[in-house]
């Protein structure tokens, strides 16, 4: 394996170059357990764990390493071991809002995570068992906009639905520029679409929920058994969060794909301005209303309720929406 054939280009090599004299050499962090990383140099992959300089240096959690990103390592000897020294920029981030509270004061704190790097096109996974929710679509939709990846929907488990296109009919409604593939993963010969996704050096990503088939898909595309598959019985359709790490795979036609543990809670990090990808159609609307800061609630001359009343816009997205916009107004006043 080459470093290319695990994403490497220009943009990370002119990031690495004043690096090089340190005698420190590049890596892609392909795989994170709690306590350390796998990462792969191209032709070995070490044992890595991050230098004590890189959490002072940082800012909060964002500034540590990730799977997907490019980083500088100290070989050490050749235990297979290495300590990762610096983290390269970034082309694109996937972070989420990991709220608590002080314990001090009880008071509500954010936190932004960063869940994975350089990922150019994130595959948003749906199971059509009881999986389905087009208002969870839209949420990962409004993340994937701020992460700067393209997004793919994936409606899984056609097998366990009456009509498949059905539900791939409303998710067109909420995201007519995305692409959507409607499949049964189980059956391999189905993936054969995905293929034109994936290219040398592209790093796709498998997020949704736990047990919608992120890695039945993954196995499925690089012909083998390699990840874990949960035993869900269909009848409750529940999954049990079999994958616990994320982790990279070059697949044996090229391209890199990244599987991830199911995602439970998912709070927005990001800006308001990002719903303009994911909410298009009433951002439109939005600005033939009388009012620019028109709440389309009860004001006169408001586009989004007359769209509403017409059958034009659904009540649920409308909905949907005014939540997403408070929940990243809040993140912003609290940033
Ligand atoms: N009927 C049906 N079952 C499927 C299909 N794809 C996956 N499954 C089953 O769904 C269950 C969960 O699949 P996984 O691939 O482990 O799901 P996952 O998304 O990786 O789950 P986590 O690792 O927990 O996040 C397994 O029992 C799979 O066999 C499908 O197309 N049809
Ligand atoms: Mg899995
Ligand atoms: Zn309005």
């Amino acid at each position: 394996m080459t470093l290319k054939d695990l994403g490497w280009n220009e943009y990370f090599a002119d990031r690495f170059e004043p690096l090089r004299h340190k005698g420190y050499v590049p890596a892609r962090i392909v795989r994170g357990e709690k306590n350390y990383f796998r990462v792969c140099t191209g032709d070995q992959e070490l044992t890595a764990r991050f230098a004590g300089k890189l959490r002072h240096r940082a800012d909060g959690r964002s500034a540590l390493p990730v799977v997907g990103d490019w980083v500088a390592v100290k070989v050490q000897g050749n235990q297979g071991r290495a300590v990762i020294q610096d983290v390269l920029d970034r082309r694109t981030s996937f972070a989420r809002n990991l709220p608590g509270r002080r314990k001090s004061s009880g008071r509500e704190r954010i936190e932004q995570q960063v869940i994975a790097a350089n990922v150019d096109l994130v595959l948003i996974v749906s199971g059509l068992d009881r999986d389905f929710n087009l208002r969870r679509i839209e949420r990962y939709l409004t993340l994937v906009a701020g992460s700067g990846s393209a997004a793919a929907i994936i409606l899984n488990k056609a097998d366990l639905c009456d009509d498949p296109q059905y539900y791939a009919r409303q998710v067109e409604t909420i995201a007519p520029e995305i692409p959507i593939y409607v499949f049964t993963a189980r059956d391999v010969d189905q993936l054969k679409p995905l293929y034109a996704l994936f290219s040398a050096g592209k790093t796709v990503a498998l997020l949704g929920s736990s047990g919608v088939g992120k890695s039945t898909i993954l196995n499925g595309l690089l012909g083998e058994q390699r990840q874990k598959i949960g035993e869900v019985s269909d009848a409750v359709g529940k999954g049990r969060h079999t994958t616990s790490h994320r982790e990279l795979f070059v697949l044996p036609q090229g391209g890199i794909l990244m599987d991830n543990p199911g995602m439970r809670e998912l709070h927005l990090w990001g800006d308001t301005e990002h719903l303009e990808e994911s909410f298009a159609d009433i951002e439109e609307l939005a600005l033939q209303c009388r009012f620019s800061d028109c709440a389309h609630r009860s004001e006169p001359d408001c586009a989004v309720r007359a769209a509403l009343d017409e059958g034009r816009l659904s009540q649920g997205r409308l909905a949907n929406y005014q939540k997403l916009k408070n929940e990243l107004g809040r993140l912003k006043q609290r940033r």
